[in-house]
């Protein structure tokens, strides 16, 4: 049986691969095992850019619904429990991890696995991908932290719609609702997303960490509360090697060479 998820190195680079593509790549437990092992692989390893994606021609379709027969002899286990165990800690590990994570939607993200691409820092879609909050065509509300994603990408009104209606949502269309960060032709798509990972990897990785954390509370503070939050990550950016290496090459006139360390 082939591993339900894959990773490649390349550099500092990680590229992690939802791996059941006979499946569209649904979740089921051995999956969300895997992937939490890779996740935690890369916050200790010294990768400085994730990649994830998914293999054949989906991205993820949400929980592997093989899994949840409600005619079977156990029924519909207490979903709470799935949640709590495995899609939640999923969603904060990524938001967690000090590095940026690219989100490669190289095709259709369905359910959780849409909101897994929403938890991630950059979300970039090839042009024949879509996105569905597919929860209510099976009696279910958007999860996976998508009720809170989707309100604060598009707005209150377009996430009722798209969490109502479960229409299909073109990569194109993501793209101009802010949805996502961009939409690529299919077939630059790859090369594309590995060349930002790898400009990424040779980044100031503690600064982005930083960023990624302060604009993760942003939404949640007042402004006189986020300008504190901006004052202390500065002041440990300040006293970082990336920013006097930035400096040092700005007077300089050469490019940075970044350790990507916080000291
Ligand atoms: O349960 C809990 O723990 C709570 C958490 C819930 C989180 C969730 O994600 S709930 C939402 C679950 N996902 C869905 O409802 C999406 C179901 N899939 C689809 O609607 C469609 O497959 C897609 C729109 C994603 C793609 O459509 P299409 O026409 O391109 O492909 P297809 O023919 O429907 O699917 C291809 C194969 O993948 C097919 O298998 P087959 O017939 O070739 O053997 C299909 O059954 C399989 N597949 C697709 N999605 C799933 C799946 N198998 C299991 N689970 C899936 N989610």
């Amino acid at each position: 049986m082939s591993e339900p998820v894959l990773v490649t190195r390349r550099g500092d680079v990680s590229e992690i691969t939802l791996n059941r593509p006979d499946k569209l790549n649904a979740f089921n437990d051995d999956m969300h095992t895997a992937l939490r092992a890779a996740f935690e692989a890369v916050a200790t390893d010294g990768t400085r850019a994730v990649i994830l994606t998914g293999s054949g021609r989906a991205f993820c379709a949400g929980q592997d619904l093989d899994a949840r027969d409600p005619d079977g002899p156990d029924g519909v286990p207490d979903l709470s429990v799935t949640l709590t165990n495995l899609y939640n800690p999923l969603i904060k590990r990524i938001r967690s991890l000090p590095m940026p994570v690219i989100a490669a939607v190289n095709g259709v993200a369905a359910g959780a696995g849409a909101n897994v691409a929403l938890a991630c820092d950059m979300v970039i879609a090839a042009q024949s991908a879509k996105f569905i909050q597919a929860f209510s065509k099976i009696g279910l509300l958007p999860d996976a932290g998508g009720t809170w994603s989707l309100t604060r990408l598009v707005g209150p009104a377009r996430a009722m719609g798209l969490a109502l209606t479960a229409q299909p949502l073109s990569a194109q269309q993501a793209a101009d609702w802010g949805l996502i960060w961009e939409a690529v032709a299919d077939e630059d798509f790859m090369d594309h997303v590995r060349g930002l990972a790898d400009t990424f990897a040779t980044g100031p990785t503690a600064a982005y960490a930083e960023t990624k954390f302060a604009l993760q509370q942003a939404p949640m503070n007042a402004m006189d509360e986020q300008l504190i939050v901006e004052a202390q990550a500065q002041k440990r950016c300040g006293h970082g090697p990336d920013f006097a290496e930035g400096v040092r090459a700005f007077h300089e006139k050469r490019a940075p060479q970044y350790s990507g360390k916080a000291s």
